[in-house]
């Protein structure tokens, strides 16, 4: 027996949107907005909205969306209607306009509303962070860190995470953005390219020409002029296939940990994509959940406001186990709650394994070979080291 508790002056805010789960990128898209039922579904049968605020939250508007994306794109995006969505089979990633309607960025049915859904629930979880009437804001259908002001990029049309950290900007004079997606967060580290109020810190999976989006190399530390404040101010972990939690866990500990230390940001943004997970359909990854969880437990022992928001995750019953773990992790009940899925959870029969924390054998067929020497990470290690030196205090 266990019981989900409210932490004792501390308070968590849940923020979703069951109406967003219900859009369709098409049939056999990797982006599946169910994924985020599954979740709630998990969080739920736990029983930790007993422990949480939870917001059902509102659709972004369009003034809000224009406080980072241009007009012109946003026009585009309220017009577009799945009927111009290119129907070439020859070449499916013929796209119309903005870059969308390629098979990256389908146009489908109900898309402005769940951009604006999704921007809605990230723009209510800064709010709470700026009104200290949350210490933890969980935004799960947030985290859509590829698209750029004028640009759908990677199954990303609005970038919530960008809409959201101008808005702690208001409150906060330094934000942390952590990125522990698989992919490179290019769209948030351009948005805040040229100013030294947001450092961004992604690690990701780098394999230029082959890899999306291709950016986000060891050297791309922000603009390459000292007279630009945001120089130095990007910091980029590119990673092999294959990483093990052990391996994972140092580094985010080493490097997250030395950029608090020298950059003392007051907030923190910590975008978890679990398509870093082992056995995702994109990811190339080992890590397991509690791996990915223990970056979550990390970034909130250095008790600081913060946003958790979702991101990519393309096996949905991986997904909901990171997430309902993170959650746990956020609300103080990790090390109480159950590893077996409780009974209830309705479709317990999508988790395949009954267990909360699947081995890597049951996340995939064949361990993926890991490809990360440990030369190389302390080389990584020194180089970010460098680089903090160059951030003012
Ligand atoms: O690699 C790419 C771009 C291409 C052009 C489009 N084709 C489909 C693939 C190659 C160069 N895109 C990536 C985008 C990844 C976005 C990740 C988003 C996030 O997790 O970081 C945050 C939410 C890519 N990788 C795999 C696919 N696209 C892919 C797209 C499909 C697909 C299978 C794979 C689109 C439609 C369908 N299948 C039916
Ligand atoms: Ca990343
Ligand atoms: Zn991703």
């Amino acid at each position: 027996e266990y019981n989900i508790v409210r932490p004792k002056g501390y308070t968590v805010s849940f923020h979703a949107q069951p109406e967003m789960e219900k859009h369709h990128f098409g049939q056999t898209h990797p982006m599946k907005p169910w994924r985020l039922t599954l979740t709630k579904s998990l969080v739920t049968s736990y029983g930790m909205p007993f422990a949480m605020d939870n917001y059902l939250t509102r659709e972004a508007t369009y003034e809000e969306l224009n406080s980072f994306h241009s007009r012109d794109y946003l026009e585009y995006l309220v017009m577009a209607a799945p009927e111009d969505q290119p129907r070439d089979i020859e070449n499916p990633d013929k796209e119309v306009k903005f870059n969308l309607g390629g098979s990256d960025c389908p146009l489908f049915h109900g898309l402005y509303n769940y951009c604006s859904m999704s921007a809605g629930t990230s723009l209510d979880a800064a709010r709470k962070i700026c009104n200290k009437q949350s210490d933890i804001a969980i935004a799960w259908g947030g985290g859509l860190h590829h698209a750029k002001k004028t640009e759908a990029s990677g199954f990303c049309y609005i970038n919530d995470i960008v809409l959201a950290i101008l808005q702690l900007l208001r409150i906060h004079a330094r934000v942390l953005y952590v990125d522990i997606d698989v992919h490179h967060g290019d769209g948030v580290e351009e948005a805040f390219f040229s100013t030294d109020r947001v450092m961004t810190v992604s690690f990701h999976k780098y394999q230029p020409d082959y890899f999306f989006p291709g950016t986000g190399g060891l050297d791309d530390n922000g603009p390459k002029s000292e007279h630009n404040p945001g120089a130095h101010h990007a910091i980029n972990v590119p990673l092999n296939d294959g990483i093990t939690d052990e391996q994972y866990e140092a580094l985010f500990k080493n490097i997250v940990g030395a950029v608090n230390e020298r950059y003392r940001p007051s907030a923190i943004a910590l975008q978890c994509g679990a398509d870093s997970l082992a056995g995702d359909r994109l990811g190339r990854f080992n890590l397991r959940v509690q791996g990915h969880g223990a970056c979550v437990r990390y970034c909130k022992s250095l008790g600081l406001p913060m946003i958790l928001f979702g991101g990519g995750g393309y096996t949905p019953r991986n997904v909901a186990r990171a997430w309902a773990y993170e959650t746990s992790i956020a609300i103080g009940a990790d090390t109480r709650i159950p590893e077996t899925i409780p009974e209830h959870t309705p479709w317990r029969e999508h988790f395949v394994h009954d267990t909360l924390f699947p081995t890597l054998e049951q996340s995939m067929s064949e361990p993926r070979h890991n490809r990360n020497s440990e030369k190389r990470l302390r080389e990584i290690v020194a180089h970010v080291h460098e680089q903090l030196r160059f951030v003012s205090h």
